[in-house]
């Protein structure tokens, strides 16, 4: 097995292991086998996790720290590395872990057993080291690929159930945890608090101060309720310049002293837009389980009528 050649030297070093899949478990019962790939993958900048065979790879696998890449000599005690392999995939582990199954093996019949039970790749003993060298960069290669689309796919999600430009839930993802908390108060026979919070005279903001001064008020507004409120209270923006707020596990007095928190932090002070003194006040209409509302909709409904009230009670108020 010799030493890569320059120009490969180069190509190799390219993609030097990231962060992010560099953790490699090699489990393998042939002792000289295991200290000379070790020293090989170590050599490569890989962080190398041992098991002498298939039974401790296997209780190594169920630990914290998961390796990204595994290579499993197939002829081990305890469990075989098809085996491990099998067991690994069965159980749907993400991120993805990457298997390089390595074998004495070399017959059509095994290379498919070991591909059926999940492995990724296959290499025969006794196999180059610049051989081993690549496989392990391809199984990287596919690991970022599926880093990517993970993060691509949280991304998305995250797109789907959040307002843009205030960053609390969206009109639809609140609607969702209003009727899960609903559901888990009723059957834990706990009453629950729906808010609906309105800016008072939002449009003025925008005709005398402009748009931006407008989403500036919005954003700033959003921070203070936040701040009004516990970690596992929920806000949604309901609409333009309304928000839902949903708070579990809250008696009537409980929830009525939270919106009174909400609504004096709100108008503590001014926003500041571009050095100009903009005045913030909201009004707040509140509905709780305890009393009237048995559905979701029944209480978005009292949230609501609750709100005009407080409107036309002059604004700037709480109203249950
Ligand atoms: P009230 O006290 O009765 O609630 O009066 P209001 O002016 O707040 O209510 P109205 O419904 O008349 O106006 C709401 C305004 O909110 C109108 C709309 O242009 C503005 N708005 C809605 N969404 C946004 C937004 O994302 N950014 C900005 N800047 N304005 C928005
Ligand atoms: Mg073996
Ligand atoms: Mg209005
Ligand atoms: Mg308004
Ligand atoms: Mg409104």
């Amino acid at each position: 097995m010799s030493e890569p050649a320059e120009w490969e030297l180069v190509s190799l070093n390219q993609d030097q292991p990231g962060e992010a899949c560099n953790l490699v478990l090699i489990a393998e019962d042939d002792v000289m086998f295991r200290k000379i790939l070790q020293t090989w993958l170590e050599s490569w900048g890989y962080k190398v996790m041992i098991a002498v065979d298939g039974g401790q790879a296997w209780e190594m696998l169920q630990g914290e720290v998961a390796p990204h890449l595994l290579i499993l000599d197939w002829m081990m005690p305890k469990l075989n590395g098809v085996e491990v392999c099998r067991l690994l995939r069965a159980r749907n582990h993400s991120p993805y872990q990457y298997v390089l199954l390595v074998t004495a093996k070399d017959g059509t019949t095994d290379l498919v057993a070991g591909l059926e039970a999940g492995a990724d790749d296959y290499l025969s003993k006794p196999f180059n080291k610049n051989e081993l060298r690549a496989r392990l960069r391809t199984g990287r290669r596919i690991l970022t690929l599926q880093a990517d689309q993970l993060k691509a796919h949280d991304k998305l999600q995250y797109q789907a159930t959040h307002d843009g430009l205030t960053g609390v839930w969206n009109r639809n993802a609140i609607l969702d945890i209003l009727g899960r908390e609903f559901e888990r108060s009723s059957r834990s026979h706990s009453s629950m608090g729906v808010v609906i919070l309105d800016l008072d005279h939002f449009k003025k903001v925008n005709d005398t101060h402009g748009h931006p001064a407008g989403d500036l008020v919005l954003r700033e507004a959003v921070g203070r309720i936040q701040e009004a409120l516990r970690s596992y209270d929920f806000v949604g923006r309901y609409g333009g310049e309304e928000f839902l707020i949903v708070i579990p596990d809250c008696s009537e007095v409980q929830v009525e002293r939270c919106a009174e928190r909400v609504r004096l932090r709100i108008a503590a002070e001014p926003v500041y837009f571009n050095g100009v003194e903009i005045p913030v006040t909201a009004s707040l209409g509140v509905a709780v389980t305890s009393s009237l509302p048995s559905t979701p909709k029944e209480a978005l409904e009292a949230a609501d009528t609750a709100l005009y009230s407080a409107k036309n009670g002059g604004r700037n108020r709480v109203v249950l």
